[in-house]
């Protein structure tokens, strides 16, 4: 039974315009993320953050408009070489952003593993651009629709395979802000979506129940990529592309301790964290006592309850 986690930063900002989604990880780390896991039980190596090029340097060349195309891939391309690495060591990576482009890397990274695998995507949208569709030129709204093989082959082709994930594994929960290309794509491909109207309907806890059975008949990994403005942002307010109506802290546990409990998650990310958007440190704190519920925390006994974290 393996109990390790790995915690990886990515300090990534170069999939978006504005400031300060590079100090995610060091806001998520600020607000005791090791010293959540270890109280839970699990052996926590952080292994530090991945190189990325800062803005000031980094450019994009002339023959697209994909911003910071080649610095956004070479960042991701050590992203996936770092957690094959900690796979290869049997432990559970949990990489915290940096903004959602970096999807690119941790998709390329757990899937070499995978025969099919499974990704829940919790956030407000459905970062299922392409070049073509991308309403802002921005990598951060792109990275599903690279891990489905779509987009500049800089990026589809990190890990040197493609596609990291099929249409028919993926559950996105929480969207209310879909560009018209991402709707056509979604229909396309058959995705399953849990917009805030199927939430509001159904209630999280059926959502999740259907999220987990149906992933569970299909997949052999299951990925988290939780972006934080799946939130409400007034519950969430450090992101940088926040969207009214959003999922509740409490909803958002409630999904996370599902997660728990159906023990299937072999991988996670927590991003778009940006501390100089929030209000204090409030945003990554929410984080952390999210990663904490997907990771066995329970509210009401001390007893631990130490997910089985497989990983082959
Ligand atoms: N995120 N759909 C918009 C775009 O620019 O493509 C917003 C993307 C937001 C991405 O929050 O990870
Ligand atoms: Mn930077
Ligand atoms: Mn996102
Ligand atoms: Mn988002």
């Amino acid at each position: 039974m393996k109990r390790e986690i790995s915690i990886i930063g990515a300090p990534m900002d170069l999939g978006q315009a504005r400031r300060g989604v590079d100090m995610g990880p060091s806001a998520i780390r600020c607000a005791g993320l090791s010293e959540r896991l270890q109280r839970l039980g699990y052996e926590v190596y952080d292994e530090g953050d991945i190189e990325i090029e800062i803005r000031e340097r980094a450019k994009s060349t002339s023959s697209t408009h994909l911003k910071n195309l080649e610095a956004v891939a070479e960042g991701n391309q050590r992203l996936c070489t770092k957690i094959q690495e900690v796979i290869s060591l049997g432990r559970f990576p949990l990489v915290v952003g940096g903004d959602h482009s970096i999807a690119i890397g941790t998709l390329a990274g757990v899937s070499k593993r995978a025969e099919n695998l499974g990704v829940i995507w919790y956030d407000a949208h459905g970062d299922l651009n392409t070049a073509e569709t991308s309403p802002s030129g921005n990598i951060h709204g792109m990275p599903l629709a690279v891990s489905l093989g779509m987009g500049h082959p800089l990026l589809t082709n990190i890990g040197g395979y493609l596609p990291k994930v099929k249409p028919e594994n993926i559950v996105i929960i929480g969207a209310r802000s879909l560009d018209v290309g991402e709707k056509e794509l979604i229909r396309e491909k058959g995705i399953r979506v849990y917009t805030m109207h199927e939430i509001d309907r159904l209630g999280m806890t059926k959502v999740m129940e259907e999220a987990v059975s149906y992933l569970k008949e299909r997949t052999d990994h299951v990925h988290l990529s939780l972006d934080l403005d799946g939130l409400d942002p007034k519950e969430a307010p450090g992101v940088g592309t926040p969207v009214v109506g959003g999922i509740s802290y409490r909803e958002s546990h409630l999904a996370m301790e599902m997660l728990a409990e159906a023990n299937f998650i072999t991988s996670a990310e927590f991003v778009e964290i940006n501390p100089i958007l929030d209000d204090l440190n409030r945003t990554a704190e929410v984080a952390v006592a999210l990663v904490g519920s997907l990771l066995g925390e329970n509210l009401l006994f001390e007893q631990k309850n130490l997910l089985t974290l497989t990983s082959s």
